[in-house]
């Protein structure tokens, strides 16, 4: 076990007792952050994490509910955390995005981030963003309505269960960073997680303790938090002979949607009910299965996990019969990209729901974003073939070096970071964004917004082989989710698919392998919002843009000062530009 004596300092306060009560509490963790050497698939690997987990702590609070946490880092890595999908609302400066928003957190260092969580209930999450690290320093991050669990738009559950989808590493996260910035992007995960652990489909494991066990009752009703915590996977998953109900995404409540199959990308979470309805002398495995993209695209080895539902109160029984075998489910092939868009596109958000708000009509913003990679090689195609460079409109993002946007744009400095560029609103006129490896460029791309904009993005996937789906996720608002598609995207006949009336609210968007997806949203929220797409295989090299949301008319909208014990950047040198 972890070598480290850390003290895991960690209350929560009263919130989570007083459900009932709906007064606002204060919810305070302390996060040591460091190395230790955790033992999976008969190795131990040295490994960054929270408290000595793996994954992190969970961190539970009621809507309304004000947050603290205390981040200690004992590492040797900089460090910052984000809240995925917090909305953080005049807050920026605690989205904690390396270089948009604070610089890291040195080691030995200390940082409190402090923030509110309003008008958001369902599962969320918190992960490094700084290099690779998230791929170990990440956790479950759940809002429940302020008045308690009575509150649910569906019937309350029995139990709730955190589930993390994660990926083991064994390489060094900052090496794979480094890897991935100079555009090669063959390094693989050993194996899928859940909860942690790979299951018993790989050498070195095989027994129970291999396996995330889920214990249930016989006609009791579970929610499962579903978190893909993954670097680089969209995963299936399923629980032999049972079903879901799915019915939030993103913190947004959903209508309730019944599936065996769950299909979720990085970045995105997922509420399901399940319902333990089946035989209770069986045993049932949860399997998550990566999704991969067809040929010709590269094909890697099956990054697969699973875990055992079984039943704890079985009738004639006293134990399981650890020899008795296991259910299996049917899975979808690991080229399924059709599951996954029905997935998608079969939610809908719960009307009418106070939380939620009508879709704005009038845009001020049309954008068109053209996702894709382009070579990054200054010297022709052939002379350095692997110099991939993931890319939004013919520009790979690069982060600034040495003063975080934020803080430049709140100094009215900007035009003192010399890598920056406006991105165009869409792709360029040549751009079929149909081949890769066409030459590209690297800079520190915003886009500026005034405050109180409508905004609609064209998301566009490339058409042709060899790509992915992107999971394009927005920091400090939700999208609205107006529709997707394959293909190319054709405004004269896609306008009329919009869903203006019930489309799913969610922080992540999965642009559809070959296909579009459009999203709208209102800038309320001033600050720098990073926009990118959450495979860290595209994040890294680039596919992103920072949203320059500029204050309101009022005090009420407009981005107070940073906390006075922000980070300085002072030392801050790992992230050497390649050029
Ligand atoms: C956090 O850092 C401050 C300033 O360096 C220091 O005074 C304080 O003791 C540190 N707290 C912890 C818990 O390390
Ligand atoms: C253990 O991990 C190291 C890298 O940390 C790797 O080189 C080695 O092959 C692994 N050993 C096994 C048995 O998987
Ligand atoms: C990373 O992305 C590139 C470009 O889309 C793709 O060619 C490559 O196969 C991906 N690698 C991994 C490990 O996902
Ligand atoms: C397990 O080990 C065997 C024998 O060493 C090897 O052939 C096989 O590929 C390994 N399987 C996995 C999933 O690593
Ligand atoms: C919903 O899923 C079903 C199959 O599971 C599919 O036929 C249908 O097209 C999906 N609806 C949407 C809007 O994607
Ligand atoms: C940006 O402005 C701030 C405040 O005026 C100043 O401290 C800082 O040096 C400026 N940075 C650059 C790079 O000009
Ligand atoms: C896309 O561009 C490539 C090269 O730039 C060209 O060969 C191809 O014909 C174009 N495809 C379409 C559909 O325009
Ligand atoms: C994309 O950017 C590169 C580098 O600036 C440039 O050479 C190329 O012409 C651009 N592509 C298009 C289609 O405009
Ligand atoms: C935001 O814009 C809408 C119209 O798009 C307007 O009705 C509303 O009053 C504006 N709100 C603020 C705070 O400016
Ligand atoms: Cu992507």
């Amino acid at each position: 076990m972890a070598s480290m004596a850390v003290v895991v300092a960690l209350f929560v306060a009263a919130a989570l007792a007083a459900a009932g009560h709906g007064d606002a509490a204060l919810v305070e963790h302390t996060f040591v952050v460091s190395q230790v050497k955790l033992n999976r698939l008969c190795n131990d690997t040295l490994v960054t994490v929270v408290n000595g987990q793996f994954p992190g702590p969970t961190i539970e609070l009621n809507e309304g509910d004000s947050v603290a946490v205390h981040v200690i880092n004992k590492s040797p890595h900089g460090i910052t955390i984000h809240w995925h999908g917090v909305k953080m609302q005049l807050n920026c400066w605690a989205d904690g995005a390396a270089m948009i928003t604070q610089c890291p957190i040195q080691p030995n260092k200390n940082f409190t981030y402090r923030f509110d969580v309003v008008g958001q209930e369902g599962t969320l999450w918190w992960h490094a963003h700084v290099g690779s690290l998230r791929a170990s320093v990440h956790g479950a991050l759940i809002i429940r309505p302020r008045s308690g669990a009575s509150s649910y738009p569906f019937d309350k559950p029995d139990k709730e269960i955190p589930i993390v989808i994660g990926e083991w590493w064994e390489m060094d996260l900052g090496h794979l960073e480094k890897n991935l910035r100079n555009g090669y992007m063959f390094d693989l995960p050993r194996a899928a997680t859940i909860n942690g652990k790979p299951g018993d489909l790989y050498n070195c494991s095989g027994t129970v303790k291999d396996n995330n066990v889920v214990n249930v009752e016989h006609g009791k009703s579970y929610l499962l938090r579903i978190v893909n915590a993954g670097l680089e996977s969209e995963y299936y998953l399923k629980i032999a002979g049972h079903k879901f109900t799915v019915v939030a995404a993103d913190a947004n409540y959903v209508k309730p949607y019944t599936t065996d199959v769950i299909a979720i990308a990085p970045g995105e979470t997922i509420d399901a009910l399940l319902v333990a309805d089946a035989h209770p002398a069986g045993r049932y495995y949860m399997v998550v299965k990566a999704n991969q993209p067809p040929k010709p695209a590269i094909q890697f080895p099956l990054i697969i996990s699973r875990g055992v539902v079984q039943y704890s109160e079985c009738p004639g029984k006293e134990e399981h019969d650890t020899t008795s075998s296991i259910m299996v489910p049917e899975m979808p092939d690991r080229h399924d990209s059709d599951t996954s868009f029905y997935f998608h596109g079969n939610l809908t958000s719960l009307q009418p729901h106070p939380l939620l708000r009508p879709v704005p009509a009038n845009v001020h913003e049309h954008l068109f974003y053209a996702l894709d990679s382009g070579n990054l090689c200054p010297h022709g195609e052939s002379s350095c073939i692997n110099h991939l460079g993931p890319m939004i409109n013919n520009v790979s993002f690069r982060l600034p070096a040495t003063t975080p946007l934020l803080q430049a744009h709140y100094h009215g400095n900007m035009s003192s970071i010399s890598t920056l560029r406006e991105l165009p609103d869409r792709a360029p006129r040549m751009f079929n964004f149909t081949k890769m490896r066409k030459p590209t460029s690297r800079a520190t791309s915003v886009r500026r917004l005034r405050y109180n904009a409508t905004v609609e993005i064209v998301f566009q996937s490339p058409v042709l082989a060899d790509t992915y789906a992107n999971p394009m996720h927005l920091h400090g608002q939700d999208m609205f989710v107006l529709a997707q598609g394959l293909g190319r995207y054709d405004a004269e006949k896609d306008v009329a698919t919009y869903n203006l009336v019930d489309p799913p609210v969610r922080n992540t968007v999965l642009v559809p392998l070959f296909g579009w997806a459009v999203v709208r949203f209102v800038t309320k929220n001033p600050g720098v919002w990073f926009l990118h797409c959450h495979f860290e295989n595209h994040s890294s090299g680039g596919m992103a843009v920072a949203f320059v949301v500029e204050n309101g008319p009022t005090l009420d909208s407009t981005l107070p000062p940073p906390p006075e014990d922000l980070p300085s950047c002072y030392n801050y040198n790992s992230r050497v530009a390649y050029e």
